[in-house]
């Protein structure tokens, strides 16, 4: 394994070429689209369930006009077609829903549909640390915790960026995640690890999966970003990769924002996940236009978080990402293509 680092001012890695933005790179969702208060639209989790497609995304508003947000919650959107959402009156979920003072933020959803049943993974801030939450929803439109979610499990600090596997593989549930382990790794030196359940609640058999210095278009951190979606010839899933430029200063609304983030694929083995069949050695997705490179609170930023079949064409995946953590954007990829890309 190298320990490769891409040099400060390197310029952003072009992309494979085989992702096609929808709307020439236009966002599918943003504050426009949401008819209470919004400022940055982005992040979602997308499922296809029950007929229709579903979006859960990420809105942080209250921008000081420096550096931070005064709230963050998650919205809901639903849509016939996968890319003309329309956003629920209302919001989804926020702190403020759990009555708990340790917790003071939930965001970055990712959503999978197992049997009937629609779950999603969230990230907790809490007052001692960031926690990876998984439930099962109850009700996208309700108005109480308890009839909006039944919480499953919530992991110890610091991990976050989970994502459930679509069905049982060898009797038990699966997982993607990433700790971050700060005081061992040192610091951004971040990985994908898999975990394992028999009931969704209590995970371990915890495996390496993906390493940071596996990945050729990252010197920083991975993570899971998708779920991943079943083949014939493995699980197809996404991820994000960062690679840091300390040379870089404002890019975006802050005074200084030196990461830029990727998309990448992989492919692991259908029984045995921890097993990666492959990657793609170039991003899927780099920041190149408008939306991703020169707009909005940090840019240079794809963050994939759903992943689907193209309703119109399942030969095609549609792919769901937040663009300069404003944004929510969508490509389209072959999914045969890219599987040869990961091989
Ligand atoms: C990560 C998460 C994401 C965000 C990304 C880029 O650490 O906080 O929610 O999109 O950084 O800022």
């Amino acid at each position: 394994m190298s320990d490769h680092t891409i040099t400060a001012r390197d310029p952003v890695i072009p992309e494979l070429g085989l992702a096609r933005r929808i709307n020439d790179g236009r966002p599918i969702l943003s504050r426009e689209y949401v008819p209470y208060e919004a400022d940055c639209i982005f992040n979602a989790g997308a499922a296809f369930y029950r007929g229709e497609y579903i979006m859960v995304f990420r809105n942080d508003h209250g921008f000081d006009g420096k550096d931070t947000f005064a709230r963050c919650d998650l919205g809901v959107a639903r849509s016939s077609d996968g890319i003309h959402f329309e956003v629920a009156s209302k919001p989804f979920l926020s702190a403020a829903d759990f009555h708990d003072p340790e917790i003071t933020r939930v965001y970055d959803p990712r959503l999978t549909v197992i049997g009937d049943e629609l779950y999603m993974c969230f990230a907790i801030d809490t007052r001692h640390g960031v926690c990876g939450g998984i439930a099962r929803i109850l009700d996208l439109y309700a108005d109480t915790l308890a009839e909006k979610l039944e919480i499953l499990n919530v992991t110890t600090p610091d991990n976050r960026n989970m994502v459930l596997f679509p069905e049982k593989i060898g009797g038990r549930y699966a997982r993607l995640e990433r700790p971050f382990p700060v005081y061992s790794r040192g610091r951004d030196r971040f990985d994908i690890w898999i975990s394992y359940s028999p009931d969704m609640r209590y995970w371990g058999d915890s495996k390496l999966l993906l390493a940071v210095e596996d990945v050729p278009f990252a010197n920083d951190k991975i993570g899971p970003g998708a779920p991943p979606m079943r083949t014939d010839r493995g699980w197809l899933a996404l991820f994000h990769a960062v690679d840091r430029d300390d040379a870089r200063g404002r890019n975006g609304w802050e005074e200084r924002w030196t990461k830029r983030y990727y998309a990448g694929a992989m492919l692991l083995d259908l029984n045995n996940p921890a097993k990666v069949l492959g990657i793609t050695k170039e991003p899927l997705l780099s920041p190149a236009t408008e939306y991703e490179l020169n707009q909005g609170y940090r840019t240079h930023v794809v963050f994939p978080g759903g992943f689907l079949p193209s309703g119109d064409d399942p030969a095609y995946a549609l792919i769901y990402y937040g663009a300069s953590d404003t944004f929510e954007c969508a490509a389209r990829v072959n999914i045969d293509e890219l599987i040869a890309a990961c091989r």
